[in-house]
Parts: structure tokens; C-alpha cells; sequence
């Protein structure tokens, strides 16, 4: 036995972990690392879970090809890689490169030497469908910035600020936060807190993290554009609003004005179904009392119908009240492995990305960051035409589980010529696959802390780790950056990686693209290799610069498609109780939330986990459940205008009475699911056919109307 130190690569937390190794070089333990100095020796149960998710029962150890009576048999890795080259040669000959598609995941982006190998063998190939799970979590953000602006420079970090405004988001549970602490957040919390900072939290369960509220309001879930409009009218109406920020960089306030003055306190409270008063208490510690931080939108708000509207009305309120960082203040994330860039006390116009260049042949949709929508990647590869997506690469996503709409994707992906399913487990997405290729897991490969979402790191941290496990006796594991190398040579394409041209000649290994990665470090490669721990580089501080005299750009709170937008919101008459969706009414609404034992899909067939969770609960108010005539643990059948799943009930308190709250990422395939040993995919609540926002096709998979019945046996 021996212990290593390395990282976690389960979530974008990269905790610093010290990790205990049979004589096999196997896993055995896992405990946080006290002297890593971000984590400190945090760790989530995830992590320390690492053997158990290792070597669950479903890790596969071989390339699998399926066979026509849908088995699978063992491939070797080159001739897996000949075959798949072969069949994409094959397919963008006859239909045109548009017809080879890659959808990536949680697992793609947490691999550095991988992440960004999709996009560009697609690019390589002259292909646009490149999709991720990030336009089905919160690309209202990126949509956000499209339309209002940016500012150049951070916003108010943490440490010094005096307010946090959360809506729909759980980072003392989920980790993950923009504009907040998500290694070991219930300490920063806590610090924060006796540092004087007011928190607010909009949500409609009393969170893990909204117990650390000083206002907190629960509303009925999908209100957060009336709830942030409701405040925006308050602050405007009051004169709590940055006057001189607002003089100087918002070129259309008196349009906001105009356009926020129907959502008064007492309609804003109706609706959303919160006292006018709290609403009141909320605005006035946000603008009134507080000088410095601001307001954040979770999955709550970007899931939920309006999340475009919403999540812009909430960044908003940071812009009326001028909650950015001024020209001479410290940056305390200028990135590490980024290339440093200048920050300016200045509104920077990034353009609607959505409208110009590529737009897909369904509903018309553009992309985000070169992104296309995956709220239509089913109808892409299901509706007959030109650029139809024949070919898919799936790269370290439970895609068959945790998209939207199951039935839909599940039908789309069998309709494929080609799935690849880049996982190392029997996954649903694997079930479905053409060929399995698994791949070494975190601890068996070397690699880098988060490069592409760095500066939610709320210091300049990263660190290198080398391989530290083997992996599993017997196995055939290559490592994901090598099946694009593969799949690119026998095709003939150069690819380029972050931007880096590749050469194709010489046989690249993973420090090859790590060190691309880390080009820009202020200390050379070896040097951060070299580092036993990770590491915070703060030697060469950045300072926001004063504004470049000839920047003209401000920002765009109320452009035309956001005023009839509010418009459209005000004119709703939405029935508490009597919820329309699709002409049908609903007494429910259903909410989306994380659970600490699992990340989305996977996790599940941890021992551990399974003994405690077999399958996923629906939680509901206790006087909910007695008002079904039920007990907590009997079975109801919930349904929506899209599907119906069954699910164990279980009791929580601290939930709004009418919200019921489910989590994502379980189930089997739908026709092979058994509740009490899958659980049930909420996605089945889910349609794709309608519904989809106007921008980026977000399916409404938040504030989902629906029925309970209770289930009898
Ligand atoms: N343990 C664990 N951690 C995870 C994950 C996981 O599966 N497990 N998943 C990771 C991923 S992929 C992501 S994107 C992040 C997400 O991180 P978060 O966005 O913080 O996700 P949640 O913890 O689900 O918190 C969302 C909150 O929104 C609330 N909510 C739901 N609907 C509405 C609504 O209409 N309005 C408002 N105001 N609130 C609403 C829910 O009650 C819930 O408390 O978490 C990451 N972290
Ligand atoms: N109804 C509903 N649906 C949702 C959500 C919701 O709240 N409600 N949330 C959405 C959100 S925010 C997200 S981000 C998505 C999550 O969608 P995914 O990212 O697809 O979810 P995961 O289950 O985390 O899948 C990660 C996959 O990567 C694999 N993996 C792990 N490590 C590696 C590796 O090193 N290499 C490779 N190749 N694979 C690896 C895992 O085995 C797993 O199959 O789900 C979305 N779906
Ligand atoms: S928070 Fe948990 S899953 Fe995420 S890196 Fe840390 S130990 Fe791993
Ligand atoms: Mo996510």
C-alpha cells in the first residue's frame, strides 16, 4: 500500500486528493489533501467514493462492437478506430461532412488533453454540429451577454463584497458557481457570513445554501424574470439604482423603465406567490443597503420557461447597480493557464453570436460559442434533408439519459449509421452504441485543473498531475484524445488543438497536449510539473485598467426583443393549481435538483450509493403527500403534457407546497426500466416538439407542469 497525491476529475472542483494504491497500483482510498491550497482537504463524498466508481460493476475494460443481434463483442482498439474512420469517410463522401455530428459532456470537459478534440476534428472535417450539454444547462448566461453587453473587467469577487443574490442555485450542494466559493462552499459561506455579507436566495425549496439567507423568498418556480423585473421596478421607482454608472455605461435605462412598470410589488407577489413585502426587503438589501456584489441565476432559472429573459433581467440588476469592478482594483482570478487578458473598467458589445454565420436547418437556430442547440440535436439526426446527421460521436455523455425529451433521443439515436460512445461504462448511451470505445478514467491519466471554465476559480490556481493508478487488470484502455488522433490520421485531417496546429507526423502522447494547454503559464511546463501540489500563482498581480478613451460600447438592458419579451411575460395569466401547458391543466409544478451522492447519470452504481439510493425519489411537501392520501414511501405516477413516470415519494419539509422535486440522470432505457432498481429519467416529462425557447432551443426542464396520482400496487 502507498499513497500518492493527485486530483479528483469527477466535478470542475479538481480537488487536490491523496490517494491510497494497492500493490497493483489500484485505488483503494481517497481522502482530500490538507495541503493543496484550494481545497485544503475538502473532499465530497463523490471523491472520496473514487474506488467504489473505479471498478462499479459496469466499468468496461475493452472496445465493444455490437453485432446484429445486438450483443457485443470484444474489438481491438486499431481495428474499432479503422472501421469507425471508414464509416465517417464513408458517410461525409455521400451526405456531405454536415452529417457527422459530436456531442460532448461532463466527462469530455474534465480532460484536459480531450476536451477539445470534438470540435476540432468536426472542424477539420467542415462540419457544424458540435453540441455539449452546456445548451441544455445555462446558456442563458452566453445569451445574456449577446444581448446586454459585458463589462471587461471581473465582477465584485466574494471576498469583500457585502450581498449575494442567488436565484435557483445551490453551490453548498452542487459546487459549481459562478461568482462563488465551490471548493468546500459551506466554509466560504460561513467565512462570508462573519465577514458581514448579506445573502438572498430565490428558491422554491429552503436549499442547503438558502438556510444561510438573511431574506429569503419561495416563490412558485419559472417567476424569475417577474420576480427580477419586480425588482428592477423597485430600484428604478426608488432611485436605489448607480445613477452615475448607469450615466456613463447603460444606453437605454428609461426604456428598462418603461418596460418594467406594469410588474409592481402586488402583481409581482400574485404571481409569483411570495409577500410584496419580502420582495421589497430583498431589493432594498441588494441596492439600497449594499455597495458591493451581486446577483447569480443556478439551472433553476435557466431551465425554467422565459430562462433567456429571466437570467438577463438578473444580470440586470448588477448593471443598474453597477456591481463590477472599477478601474484599479485587484483581479483576483487573471487565469493561469489562459493567456492573461487586459481588463478594463469598460461595457464591451460581444454580439448576438445566434444570428450571424451558421444556422441549423431546424427552427433556424444559430450557435453560442460555436455551439449548436442541442434542444434539436434529436429532430438534426431524425428529419429527413440535406446535412442530416448520420454519424455521432458521443464523448463522455450519458446523452440517452440525461437529455431532454428520452423517448425522443432514444429513437433518434437508433435511427443513427454510426454511434460512437466514448464512456468508460456500460451506460444507456453505450446500450445503444455501434461501437463502445471506454477509455481510462481520472486517476489513470495525466492531465491539468480546469483550462475553459478557469475563472471560476476564485484564485489563480492549476496544477498538473502525472498518471497515478493503473488501470484495471487485463483491460485495453486508450486514453480519449486518442481516438480523435486515430479517427484524423486514417482520414487524413490536421487538427488543430486550442488553437494550436498539430503535428500530424510525429506520434503525440498526453503531455504533448497538455503542455499546449498550458503555454501561457507564467512558469514553464516542466515547472509546473513539477509542483507536488497545486499551486496559486499571484507573484505578478493584474489591476483593472481605466477605460480605452475610445471605447464607445454600453450596455443594452432594454432592446426590442426583451421589451416585447416582458410584454409577452405580463400578458400571462398564469392559475396557481391550474397550471396550462399544451391546453392541458396541471396542479404541480416540477423542479429540478442535484443530489449529493451522484454527478447527473452517473455515480449511480457506486455500491455505496445503490444501497442508499436505489433509484431517484420525488420529494413534495408533507401536507402534499397527505393530501394524496398517501404516506411517504408509497408510489404515485406523475404526468405532464409530455409523459408519465412513476416515483416513490419521499417527505421534505422544506419545499413549497404545489412544487414537486425530482432529480435528473436516472432510469434505464425506457423500455428496460424497473423503478425500484433504475429509478425514473424526468426527461420522459420533457418534450422537444414544442416549448423550446426562441434563442437557443432550451426545453423547459424547470417549473414543469404536472399531475400526481397515487400509484396503487
Ligand atoms: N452532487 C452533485 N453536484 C452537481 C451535479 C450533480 O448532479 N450532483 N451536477 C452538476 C451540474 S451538471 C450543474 S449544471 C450544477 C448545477 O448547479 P445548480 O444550478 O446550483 O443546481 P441545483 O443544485 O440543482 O440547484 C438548482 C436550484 O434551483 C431551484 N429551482 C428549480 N426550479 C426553479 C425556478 O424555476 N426558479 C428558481 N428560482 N429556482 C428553481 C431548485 O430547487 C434548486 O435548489 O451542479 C453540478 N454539481
Ligand atoms: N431533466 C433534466 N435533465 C438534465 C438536467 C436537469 O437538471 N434536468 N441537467 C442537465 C445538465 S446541467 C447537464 S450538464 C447534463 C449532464 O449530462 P452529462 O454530462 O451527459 O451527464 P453525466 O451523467 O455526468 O455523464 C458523464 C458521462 O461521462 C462519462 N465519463 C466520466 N469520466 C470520463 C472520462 O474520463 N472520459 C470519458 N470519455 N467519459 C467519462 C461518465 O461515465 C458518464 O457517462 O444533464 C442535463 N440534463
Ligand atoms: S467536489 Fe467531490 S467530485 Fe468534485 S473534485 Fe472534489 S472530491 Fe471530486
Ligand atoms: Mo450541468
Amino acid at each position: 500500500m502507498r499513497e500518492v497525491r493527485s486530483f479528483c476529475r469527477f466535478c470542475m472542483v479538481f480537488c487536490g486528493t491523496r490517494v491510497t494504491l494497492d500493490e497493483n497500483d489500484h485505488i483503494v482510498g481517497v481522502r482530500g489533501d490538507h495541503d493543496d491550497p484550494m481545497n485544503q482537504g475538502y473532499s465530497c463524498i463523490k471523491g472520496l467514493e473514487a474506488a467504489g466508481a473505479y471498478y462499479a460493476p459496469d466499468r468496461l475494460l475493452h472496445p465493444l462492437k455490437r453485432q446484429p443481434d445486438g450483443s457485443f463483442h470484444q474489438i481491438p482498439f486499431e481495428q474499432a478506430l479503422d472501421e469507425i474512420a471508414a464509416k465517417i469517410a464513408e458517410i461525409a463522401e455521400r451526405d456531405g461532412p454536415e452529417a457527422i455530428g459530436a456531442f460532448r459532456g461532463g466527462g469530455a470537459m474534465l480532460n484536459a488533453s480531450a476536451m477539445a478534440m470534438a470540435p476540432s476534428l468536426l472542424s477539420a472535417l467542415g462540419s457544424h454540429k458540435n453540441f455539449t450539454t452546456f445548451t441544455i444547462d445555462q446558456s442563458a448566461h452566453m445569451i445574456a451577454a449577446g444581448r446586454i453587453g459585458m463589462w471587461a473587467a471581473p465582477r465584485q469577487p466574494l471576498h469583500d463584497s457585502d450581498v449575494r443574490m442567488m436565484f435557483g442555485a445551490n453551490p453548498l450542494l452542487a459546487l459549481t458557481c459562478t461568482d462563488f466559493d465551490m471548493s468546500n462552499p459551506t466554509k466560504a459561506m460561513k467565512k462570508a457570513r462573519a465577514n458581514g455579507l448579506k445573502l438572498i436566495v430565490i428558491d422554491p425549496r429552503l436549499t442547503e445554501t438558502a438556510k444561510f439567507a438573511d431574506v429569503f423568498l419561495q416563490p412558485y418556480p419559472g417567476e424569475d424574470a417577474t420576480i427580477a423585473a419586480g425588482m428592477l421596478h423597485i430600484i428604478l421607482a426608488e432611485g436605489w439604482e448607480d445613477a452615475e454608472f448607469c450615466a456613463a455605461h447603460v444606453a437605454d435605462l428609461d426604456a428598462l423603465r418603461t418596460a418594467v412598470a406594469p410588474f409592481t410589488p402586488e402583481y409581482v407577489a400574485r404571481r409569483a406567490g411570495i409577500d410584496a413585502g419580502d420582495l421589497h426587503r430583498a431589493t432594498a438589501m441588494f441596492a439600497r443597503d449594499s455597495r458591493r456584489g451581486g446577483a447569480l441565476a443556478g439551472t433553476g432559472v435557466c431551465m425554467a420557461p422565459n430562462s433567456n429573459l429571466a437570467d438577463q433581467l438578473i444580470e440586470t440588476l448588477n448593471v443598474v447597480c453597477g456591481r463590477f469592478q472599477r478601474a484599479g482594483e485587484r483581479v483576483v482570478n487573471p487565469g493561469v493557464l489562459r493567456a492573461r487578458q487586459p481588463r478594463r473598467a469598460q461595457v464591451m458589445q460581444i454580439g448576438r453570436s445566434w444570428e450571424q454565420g451558421f444556422k441549423s436547418r431546424i427552427g433556424n437556430y444559430g450557435t453560442v460559442w460555436g455551439e449548436m442547440m442541442s434542444g434539436i440535436l434529436a429532430d438534426e439526426i431524425l428529419v429527413p434533408g440535406e446535412g442530416r446527421v448520420r454519424g455521432l460521436l458521443v464523448h463522455g455523455s450519458n446523452i440517452a439519459n440525461i437529455m431532454p425529451d428520452q423517448n425522443k433521443t432514444v429513437r433518434a439515436l437508433k435511427s443513427l449509421e454510426l454511434l460512437v460512445n466514448i464512456d468508460p461504462f456500460m451506460t444507456e448511451t453505450s446500450k445503444l452504441a455501434h461501437y463502445i470505445l471506454p477509455t481510462r478514467m481520472g486517476y489513470e491519466r495525466a492531465d491539468l485543473t480546469m483550462y475553459l471554465y478557469e475563472s471560476l476559480y476564485t484564485q489563480p490556481y492549476a496544477r498538473y498531475t502525472a498518471p497515478v493508478a493503473a488501470p484495471p487488470a487485463g483491460s485495453d484502455l486508450p486514453e480519449d484524445w486518442q481516438i480523435y488522433w486515430g479517427i484524423a490520421q486514417r482520414l487524413g485531417l490536421q487538427l488543430e488543438f486550442d488553437g494550436v496546429a498539430l503535428d500530424m507526423a510525429a506520434t503525440p502522447d498526453t503531455d504533448t497536449f497538455l503542455a499546449i494547454v498550458a503555454r501561457h503559464a507564467p512558469v514553464p511546463f516542466e515547472t509546473l510539473k513539477a509542483f507536488e501540489v497545486g499551486h496559486i500563482f499571484d507573484d505578478d498581480p493584474q489591476y483593472v485598467a481605466e477605460a480605452d478613451p475610445a471605447c464607445t460600447d454600453r450596455f443594452t438592458v432594454a432592446t426590442d426583443d426583451v421589451v416585447a419579451e416582458l410584454a409577452q411575460v405580463h400578458a400571462e395569466r398564469p392559475q396557481p393549481g391550474a397550471w396550462v401547458s399544451n391546453g392541458e391543466d396541471f396542479t404541480h409544478k416540477m423542479t429540478s435538483r442535484r443530489l449529493r451522492e451522484v454527478q447527473n447519470s452517473t455515480h449511480r452504481n457506486v455500491p455505496a450509493v445503490r444501497k442508499r439510493m436505489p433509484y431517484n425519489r420525488a420529494y413534495l411537501h408533507p401536507d402534499e403527500i397527505a393530501a394524496l392520501g398517501i404516506s411517504a414511501g408509497d408510489k404515485i405516477t406523475i404526468t405532464s403534457d409530455a409523459g408519465s413516470i412513476p416515483a416513490v415519494v419521499a417527505a421534505e419539509p422544506d419545499l413549497r407546497r404545489g412544487v414537486i422535486s425530482m432529480s435528473h440522470g436516472w432510469g434505464a432505457l425506457p423500455e428496460e426500466t424497473v423503478y425500484e432498481r433504475d429509478g425514473a429519467n424526468t426527461g420522459l416529462l420533457i418534450s422537444t416538439d414544442r416549448d423550446l425557447d426562441p434563442i437557443n432551443a432550451m426545453p423547459r426542464m424547470s417549473a414543469i407542469p404536472v399531475r400526481l396520482e397515487p400509484l396503487v400496487a
